[in-house]
């Protein structure tokens, strides 16, 4: 039998946890031929919780599941790990404010990219979900000065999905016939879901962006970039389901790689791509092959698009500037 592959999930008795994990046991994130053993990673507290979804776990009788570990700390969470789902964060509370919120996290972040730096597997690739999600994977991989900085990554393949889902809504054709939509910047408010270079079952999306800029301003870029915060008010809860499955698609994208003549979005370590400052995590369109993502480069952006993307890497600058001073980078 294949070797398992260990993958560590921190906050596993959340709710996105409790929508990750079984997928994951189930072949749905590494393919139906790899073996997979769980760790989950919580805090005391939750522990219980946790052990309850590991027996859940046990009942489903996985055939991949090689096994499951349950822990509270972090360097035996991550010891030895090959794929680290980093979804455990510390929400905003009432009164907080950035700062507050940025440190708290950094409480957080620093000391898993510190637990990854001493104990992973050296193929270790790291996903961070829980939010600030750019700015935790800028703590956590700045923590982890023997990693190299390509294996930490940010989530916004939440946003991605959204966007070709609201798209495919817009032109009425299935979502499986839009491709190359782009998620750029931060996983806030600010980021920019570009469609200028998307292919709409065979039109170009910019068709949709010039033929009605009052859509594409007042209605998509803001229905993609508030998404998370009308499924709030609608379901009283943030997006858990959907969160898992974007997290199960970036890993499975990474790992397996992108399908041909497509791509994808995801937060990386800039190396000055599309003149993002060197160091940020920003979201970029990226293909995937060999275990490893490429930023698509060379695409021609127009000055709407370059307007949108300034903002939002001008708000992830900010955050750099919050967590250098907090001390946590
Ligand atoms: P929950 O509050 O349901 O679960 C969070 C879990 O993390 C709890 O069980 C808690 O005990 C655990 N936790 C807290 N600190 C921990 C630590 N130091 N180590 C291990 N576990 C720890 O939140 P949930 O709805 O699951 O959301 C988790 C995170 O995902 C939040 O930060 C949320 O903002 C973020 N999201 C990110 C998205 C993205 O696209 N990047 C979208 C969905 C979601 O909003």
């Amino acid at each position: 039998m294949t070797t398992p592959v260990n993958v560590t999930v921190t906050g596993a008795a959340g709710q996105i946890g409790y929508a990750l994990l079984f997928r994951i046991a189930s072949g749905a994130m590494l393919g139906p031929d790899t073996p997979v053993r769980l760790r989950l990673l919580e805090i005391p507290q939750a522990v219980k919780a946790a052990e309850g979804t590991a027996m859940e776990l046990d009942d489903c009788a996985f055939p991949l599941l090689d096994g499951i570990d349950i822990h509270d700390d972090p360097a035996a969470g991550f010891a030895g790990t090959n794929v680290a789902l980093l979804v455990g964060a510390r929400p905003r509370g009432p009164g907080m404010e950035r700062a507050d919120l940025l440190e708290a996290n950094g409480g957080i972040f620093g000391p898993q990219g510190r637990a990854i730096n001493a104990g992973a597997a050296d193929d270790v690739r790291v996903l961070v979900v829980g939010n600030p999600a750019n700015t935790n994977a800028l703590i956590a991989a700045s923590n982890a000065p023997d990693v190299p900085k390509d294996r930490f990554t940010a989530m916004t393949r939440l946003d991605h999905n959204r966007a070709l889902s609201q798209l495919a809504r817009r032109a009425d054709v299935p979502v499986s016939q839009v491709r190359r939509v782009t998620i750029w910047g931060n996983h806030s408010a600010s980021q920019y879901p570009d469609v200028f270079r998307a292919d709409v079952a065979g039109t170009p999306g910019a068709r949709y962006a010039d033929e009605d800029k009052l859509w594409l301003a007042d209605d998509f870029v803001p229905t993609v970039a508030k998404r998370g915060a009308a499924i709030i008010e609608a379901r009283g809860a943030s997006s858990a389901a959907s969160a898992a499955n974007a997290a199960i698609d970036h890993v499975h994208d990474w790992v397996l790689g992108t399908p041909e003549g497509d791509w994808t979005s995801a937060g990386l370590w800039s190396t000055g791509e599309y003149g993002v400052p060197e160091g940020l995590v920003s979201s970029f369109p990226v293909t995937s092959s060999g275990g490893a993502w490429q930023v698509v480069e060379g695409l021609d952006l127009d000055a709407f698009s370059r307007e949108r993307i300034a903002a939002s890497v001008q708000e992830l600058s900010e955050e750099r500037e919050a967590v250098r001073a907090l001390g946590l980078v």
